[in-house]
């Protein structure tokens, strides 16, 4: 109860951030975008994860307001990341949406509106949803990606490999893109299966013609086994850990 009071006022009190994970073309180890990642600055605790307050806001409700708030400011920030350097003019942001947010009919209207009122280019902004979200029966979230689609924006398809259900399903779902669970990642070197995994997912993207990205690369290894095998986009530690605005824009300079 006292988290979900001072949720409520954590974001007007400037104490929720957003930090960005760069993302990078594996062929070149260029920039092209970023992830947001929300953080909670408390004055007492510290700062919190969103593992823990994300799921307040979700069971609270509170997620409905917050949500918005989140891909608008993700938005703002990417404008000025875009404005650095031509090379950058194209990054795009990846912002990541909870089970509730999907049930919120009126998201394909919020982003749109955001899109229009910060400028952002649709394409330029990406949604990062579960595998849990897209199989969630309660939910037409089919219906509900495909009105996100036709504003334009990019969805991928979060956390892919953990809640295997077969590769199968992947075919049948609008999505542009698939991030490959770091756990996957982590033991790809010495892990066989592990491995054979990573190359059916990005075998699977390609015949598709979906972007394949891994998340969690710690090591030059894993890196280059990567993207010997196809592998479009990367971020991890290896890459650059999240950062606040300010220090993403630094490395952009
Ligand atoms: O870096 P990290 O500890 O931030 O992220 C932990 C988890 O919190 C990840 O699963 C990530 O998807 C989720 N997360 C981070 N920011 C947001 C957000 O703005 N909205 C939602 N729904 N989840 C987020
Ligand atoms: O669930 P989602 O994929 O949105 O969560 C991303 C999470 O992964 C964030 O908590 C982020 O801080 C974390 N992360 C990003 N890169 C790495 C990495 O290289 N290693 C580890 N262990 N965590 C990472
Ligand atoms: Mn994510
Ligand atoms: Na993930």
């Amino acid at each position: 109860v006292r988290m979900e009071k001072e949720l409520r006022t954590a974001w007007e009190r400037d104490e929720l951030t957003m930090y960005y994970q760069p993302v990078f073309r594996m062929s070149d180890r260029q920039i092209v975008g970023a992830e947001a990642l929300l953080r909670w600055q408390h004055p007492e605790y510290g700062v919190v994860a969103p593992s823990v307050f994300i799921a307040v806001a979700e069971e609270t409700g509170l997620i409905e307001q917050l949500g918005p708030h989140v891909i608008r400011k993700a938005c703002i920030d990417a404008m000025r990341w875009r404005a650095v350097a031509p090379k950058y003019t194209d990054l795009f942001v990846s912002v990541n949406l909870s089970v509730r947010q999907l049930r919120d009919a009126w998201l394909p209207e919020q982003v749109g509106e955001i899109l229009k009122s910060t400028g952002m280019s649709p394409e330029g902004l990406h949604l990062e949803l579960t595998e849990t979200v897209v199989l969630d029966d309660a939910i037409d979230s089919r219906g509900l990606m495909r009105r996100l689609r036709d504003a334009g924006v990019k969805l991928w398809l979060d956390d892919f490999g953990t809640g295997f259900s077969g590769l199968s399903h992947l075919r049948r779902l609008p999505v542009d893109g698939v991030k490959i669970d770091r756990t996957f990642v982590s033991d790809i070197l010495h892990d066989a299966d592990d491995r054979a995994l990573t190359r059916a997912i990005i075998g699977m993207a390609q015949s598709l013609g979906i972007v394949v990205i891994a998340e969690g690369i710690e090591e030059q290894g894993q890196y280059e086994l990567l993207r010997e095998t196809g592998c479009d986009l990367g971020q991890g530690y290896l890459l650059g850990k999240p950062m606040d605005q300010q220090s993403f824009l630094k490395l952009l300079r």
